[in-house]
């Protein structure tokens, strides 16, 4: 049964009144919906019922959020011509003054003020876009490296925790509850392969040599919002934002953003990363990081992509030999086409990846 969206828009203090309200945006995550409100002058908002199959403890998510956010919002403030509604997210507390509720079934919800007029997008053919969106991650690093008080709750346990998810890899593929594994076997074979080589920043990451940041853990590229000029606004999906390493945002972003087919692109001759894209991501980010990135950090970003695309792939094949309990699927073997994607993705990085590491050199010596 559908939610009666406005009933539970009508919990929240938002001061505007219910229009419509539908499904919106492409996460795979979160039910997410555009409340449009009445009033012109008004604000519209982002509802969502929050997946707590994925995140277990809405209080201490919720309140990394409202941490993270009053943060960013601080520093912005200091800003002339800053624009806070559209540069940070905003959670409209409920009536009762929480930044949530939970509906009658249990689920909770939130509501976020929608950030009017951006674009967003799920692949870019732009260098100028690319860069943006590199900047976008390395200044949200940045504005949190001083984040005050303790560290953030970790609200997926050891998410970018390479070693534990080969460890569920391997049992999900023993255990082969949905009968799976065998029409999946070149792509398992693909995975195992690959894993001593691809343990290398999480091996430095666990001696302590590569420290531990506060990261956003989740920076697919339609997680950054752009202006009507293509400039980059705001930081979205906070819910990863906890300790990590600054290589899983880079990462991802390249993964995500440098591909010129989408995620889940079937026809695999498309997949390919853009080493154009990825010199503007590179540049992007490290026009923000390189003062705080350690010599070590720096060295192996040119890995970062690889061992995100590689982690991504790992995590759909997994999701695809579970069953499909994770990540919302839109029709059979959509997990399993990901991973092919993301495994082809792999591939042509690894090809490219002399390269990469020339580009990231030459920008850091400049
Ligand atoms: P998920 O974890 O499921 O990806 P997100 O928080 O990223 O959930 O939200 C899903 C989509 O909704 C985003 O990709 C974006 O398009 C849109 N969205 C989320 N929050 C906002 C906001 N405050 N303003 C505008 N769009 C938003
Ligand atoms: C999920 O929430 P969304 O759609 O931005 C996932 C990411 C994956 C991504 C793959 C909390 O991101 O880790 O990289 O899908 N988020 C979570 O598309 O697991
Ligand atoms: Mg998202």
């Amino acid at each position: 049964m559908e939610p009666d969206l406005k009933q539970i828009f009508e919990r929240f203090a938002s001061e505007a009144t219910f229009m419509t309200g539908k499904a919106f945006g492409n996460g795979h995550i979160h039910d997410t919906y555009l409340i449009v409100t009445t009033e012109k002058d008004k604000d519209n908002f982002i509802l969502q019922r929050l997946n707590t199959n994925v995140f277990r403890n809405i209080p201490e998510l919720q309140n990394n959020i409202e941490r993270i956010t009053a943060h960013i919002r601080k520093k912005l403030s200091r800003i002339n011509d800053s624009d806070l509604k559209r540069e940070c997210l905003t959670l409209i507390p409920s009536k009762e003054g929480s930044s949530w509720i939970n509906d009658e079934k249990g689920n909770p919800w939130r509501l976020y003020i929608y950030i009017r007029d951006h674009r967003s997008y799920d692949t870019v053919n732009s260098p100028d876009i690319a860069y943006e969106a590199g900047k976008a991650i390395g200044r949200f690093q940045s504005q949190l490296a001083d984040l005050p008080g303790e560290p953030l709750y970790e609200t997926i346990p050891s998410f970018h925790d390479l070693g534990k998810r080969l460890d569920y890899f391997l049992e999900i593929r023993n255990e082969d509850p949905a009968k799976r594994a065998e029409g999946a076997k070149g792509e398992i074979e693909f995975i195992l392969k690959r894993s001593e080589e691809m343990m290398i920043i999480h091996r430095l990451g666990k001696s302590g040599k590569i420290p531990v940041r506060i990261t956003h853990n989740d920076t697919k590229l339609n997680n950054v919002l752009f202006d009507e000029n293509d400039k980059s606004m705001c930081i979205i999906d906070l819910d990863t934002v906890m300790p990590g390493f600054f290589h899983s945002d880079f990462g991802d972003t390249i993964r995500t953003g440098a591909n010129i087919a989408a995620e889940d692109e079937r026809d695999l001759s498309l997949v390919r990363m853009d080493i154009t894209l990825f010199r503007a991501f590179a540049e992007g980010y490290l026009s923000e990081t390189k003062g705080i990135l350690k010599p070590v950090e720096k060295e192996h970003l040119p890995m970062a992509p690889l061992v995100m695309t590689y982690e991504q792939a790992m995590r759909f094949l997994a999701d695809h030999i579970a069953g499909d309990i994770y990540y919302k699927i839109h029709h059979d073997n959509h997990n399993l086409e990901r991973a092919r994607a993301q495994i082809r993705l792999l591939k042509n990085m690894e090809e490219q990846y002399g390269e990469m590491k020339k580009i990231v050199e030459e920008i850091i010596r400049h």
